[in-house]
This record gives C-alpha cells, sequence and structure tokens, in this order.
C-alpha cells in the first residue's frame, strides 16, 4: 500500500499545475453563482460510499460470466481490493459484506479479518444476508430449501432457517464492527393463485420482527424493495409503500433501503427518497443505474440527471449536508474491470454531489414560492451543467487519493499485478 500511495502522489504530481488552474477557474464559476465552492469541496470530501464485497470480482448473467482474471481469492484480497480503490477516490472507507459468500466465521476468523481491514483502513458497512440461495450454512445444513421462499415460507422450519441465518449475519456484523442489517428477500411467486399477498406479507413482517429482536440498540435494520426478479407475478417487498408498511411495522430503527435499480421504468425515484425522508425512514442506497430492469450498471451511467435530483433531495433533507445514512454501491460487472467500474461509479456520485451542492438553493426556492418554473430550472440546471470535475478532484486531493482515479489505477499496474500474484484464472465469490 504505501508504495501505491507514492505512485498516487506521483501522478498527482503530474497533473498538479493544470488542476490548479481549472481548480481556480471552478471555485470563480460557482462563486459567481453564490454557492462557496470551498464548502463543495468540504461535503464532497466527506462524503463516502461502501463497496460491495460481491462485485469486486466479474459479475455474470444467465447468459454467461467472463471473468477477467486476478480476482480476489477470498474476503482478505477483496478487502485489499477495497483499500486500493479507497486509496484512489478517497470515497470507499467502507465494504458491505454478504453471507455466506463472504464468511470469516465467528470468533477467530471475524478478529483476523477486522484486523486485517483495520490496518489497511476499511471499515465495516450493513451486512447483507442471503435467503435468495440454498446453501448448507444458511438452511440447516440443507435440511431446508428457500424454493418457494424463505421469511414468506409457508413452512415454518423454512422460516426459522432464514430468521436463524440473519441472527448469525448480526452476530457476524457485531464482531466485525458493523452497525447494520440489510434484509433483501426473493421471496415472491410466479402464478396467480400461486400463494396470498397477505399470507407472505404477514409471515415476512414476524420473521422481521424476530430478525429486530436481535439487532443491538446501536444498530439499524433495511428493509430492501424490489418490484419482480427472481420472482416475475409478486414480489412480497415489491415497491416503497411495502417496505415502509414492513418498517414502521417492525421497529423503530427499521428504515428503507433503495436500490435505485428496484424500480418500474418511469419511477420517480427522487420523489419515493423524498417521501421516505420526510417519514424519518429513509435507512440506505444501494447505487446502480440501469435502462431496462435491475441491471445494476454504473452509477450515473444512463441517467445521470436522475441522480443529480436524487442526492438533491438528499441535500434537501439534510439542510444543505447529506444526511447520515448507508451510502452503498450494488453493481454486477459483467464488461468492465470491477475496480475500474467502481472508480467510475465512485467519481460519478461524487460529480453528482458536488452538481447538487452548486444548486442555489436560496434561489430555487424563492422561484419555487413565485411559481416560476423556468427561473427554477434555470438555477437547477445551473448546478447540473456546472463543471465539477476541478472540485471533485481537490476534495480526493485532501483525501490523499488520486486526481485522476482511473488514470492512476492503470499506471499503478494493480490489475496486472494482482493477475501475476493471484493467477489469471482467479474467480471472486458472489453473483
Ligand atoms: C438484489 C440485490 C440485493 C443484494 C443482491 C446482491 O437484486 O440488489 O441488494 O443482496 O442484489
Ligand atoms: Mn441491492
Amino acid at each position: 500500500m504505501a508504495n501505491d500511495r507514492s505512485r498516487i502522489e506521483e501522478e498527482n504530481q503530474i497533473r498538479l499545475s493544470w488542476h490548479e488552474s481549472d481548480l481556480a477557474h471552478a471555485l470563480d464559476v460557482v462563486g459567481r453563482s453564490g454557492v462557496d465552492g470551498e464548502a463543495v469541496i468540504t461535503e464532497v470530501a466527506r462524503f463516502s460510499a461502501a463497496a460491495p464485497s460481491w462485485a469486486v470480482g466479474t459479475g455474470g448473467t444467465r447468459f454467461g460470466r467472463f471473468p477477467g482474471g486476478g480476482e480476489p481469492r477470498d474476503t482478505y484480497e477483496k478487502i485489499d481490493d477495497v483499500a486500493m480503490l479507497n486509496s484512489l477516490t478517497g470515497a470507499n472507507r467502507t465494504v458491505s459484506l454478504h453471507v455466506p459468500w463472504d464468511d470469516p466465521g465467528l470468533g477467530a476468523g471475524a478478529a483476523g479479518l477486522r484486523r486485517h481491514a483495520a490496518e489497511l483502513g476499511i471499515g465495516f458497512d450493513a451486512m447483507n444476508s442471503n435467503t435468495f440461495q440454498d446453501n448448507p450454512s444458511t438452511t440447516n445444513e440443507g435440511r431446508v430449501s428457500y424454493k418457494f421462499g424463505s421469511l414468506a415460507n409457508v413452512d415454518e422450519a423454512v422460516r426459522r432457517a432464514a430468521i436463524e441465518h440473519n441472527h448469525y449475519v448480526i452476530d457476524l456484523g457485531i464482531e466485525l464492527g458493523s452497525h447494520a442489517v440489510t434484509v433483501w428477500l426473493a421471496d415472491g411467486f410466479n402464478h396467480p393463485g400461486q400463494a396470498s399477498f397477505r399470507g407472505q406479507f404477514e409471515r415476512v413482517l414476524a420473521g422481521l420482527g424476530e430478525i429486530y429482536a436481535h439487532v443491538p440498540d446501536d444498530w439499524e435494520m433495511y428493509t430492501e424493495h424490489k418490484p419482480y426478479e427472481p420472482a416475475f407475478y409478486s414480489s412480497v417487498n415489491n415497491d416503497w409503500g411495502t417496505s415502509l408498511l414492513l418498517a414502521q411495522g417492525t421497529g423503530d430503527r427499521v428504515k428503507c433501503l433503495v436500490d435505485l435499480g428496484h424500480h418500474l421504468p418511469n419511477t420517480n425515484i427522487e420523489q419515493v427518497v423524498s417521501r421516505l425522508a420526510m417519514v424519518g425512514r429513509l435507512g440506505g442506497f444501494h447505487f446502480n443505474d440501469s435502462k431496462y430492469g435491475d441491471d445494476d450498471l454504473t452509477v450515473g451511467s444512463i441517467t445521470p440527471f436522475q441522480l443529480f435530483l436524487i442526492i438533491g433531495e438528499l441535500l434537501d433533507a439534510g439542510g444543505g449536508r447529506m444526511p447520515d445514512a448507508a451510502y452503498m454501491i450494488d453493481e454486477s460487472h459483467n464488461l468492465k474491470d470491477p475496480l475500474e467500474d467502481l472508480i467510475q461509479a465512485t467519481d460519478a456520485l461524487q460529480v453528482a454531489l458536488a452538481q447538487a451542492l452548486c444548486v442555489n438553493r436560496a434561489d430555487l426556492a424563492d422561484a419555487q414560492q413565485a411559481n416560476d418554473a423556468a427561473r427554477a430550472a434555470e438555477v437547477l440546471h445551473r448546478g447540473f451543467r456546472t463543471d465539477v470535475r476541478p472540485l471533485v478532484a481537490e476534495a480526493r486531493r485532501r483525501n490523499g487519493a488520486a486526481l485522476d482515479p482511473l488514470a492512476t489505477f492503470r499506471a499503478i499496474g494493480y490489475r496486472p499485478g494482482v493477475t501475476a500474484a493471484r493467477g489469471a484464472d482467479s474467480v471472486a465469490t458472489g453473483l
């Protein structure tokens, strides 16, 4: 790592004079619209999004998976990659583990992994349970199956196994220093009449109650909604309304997690964010982007204006700052190098945040009060169309990271290096 840090500094030195003149110009431009550029840099530097442990390897679809080589062979190497990512972006300070794909085991296993991560300056964000696949460790050694659901299953023994798996994930998270658990359920059904909407909902509500009873007082629990896949007629937690009912019905520290890809086409996701924040039930995000379904593409790569509007609603809820929430990335890297994709995803979040911070909120409120839609649009687009890249680069530089993370990642030759160490055919666990 030390060597990489000096390499990053070398690469920054090459770009410093250009950066400084670009930065001076950007600060002047935003200053002219009454926005404090220094405050933008400070808030961007404060932001961080957790890296998903299941996406530092190559993802795939049912039609195929094309690993690129040099992938992390275990959770330790996944954290090495997240540390590399964070050294370049300065904004991925935590990793979100998915169990059992990443399960060091309680006791010495967890302690060892926590020590390794701490040495690399990486913390543990929300834990993810997995009751959408049959793994011996989650199905009572194979005595049950999640084919017909987990918490929603009509079979009490299956529900019991799912609850116990979530308890285990929480116990592991406690030992790793995490403070939240995300419960995404694949539960639902494919054929009208196959199951009862109300029956499934009530069983899930009861199950979440038993999971919540195991959650420590300084933790939060997140319910993640999704309209379809793998269920193709009804998903039990299908939208923000159902997720909110489940959260409010389970406990005060249960909140809704918004995965951007989990919304039907043309859903106004920024309005969903505004509603959940308004009632104090906005727990976190799985940032990604999509053109059609849950495509898990690079953040901001398809609908950057929507991302800008979503972050605008967060700043509105946070009084001009990002509210405390679990900001995480959830992507599947089918064609790009996983770390290069995560670098671009994080940069897209930093850029959208800087753009949203460049909206003069007082002017916007004035225009709204005056029903002056044209001026409101002008104020909004002025932020969105500001070239904030020098402000974002400066925020990274102040975090000891790279002015140009992707170019620096390639200049350092990290992937060829780990491919030589791990082998061209090493493949990571995950989706
Ligand atoms: C479901 C989901 C969920 C994770 C999984 C990896 O689509 O978004 O957050 O458990 O992806
Ligand atoms: Mn997700």
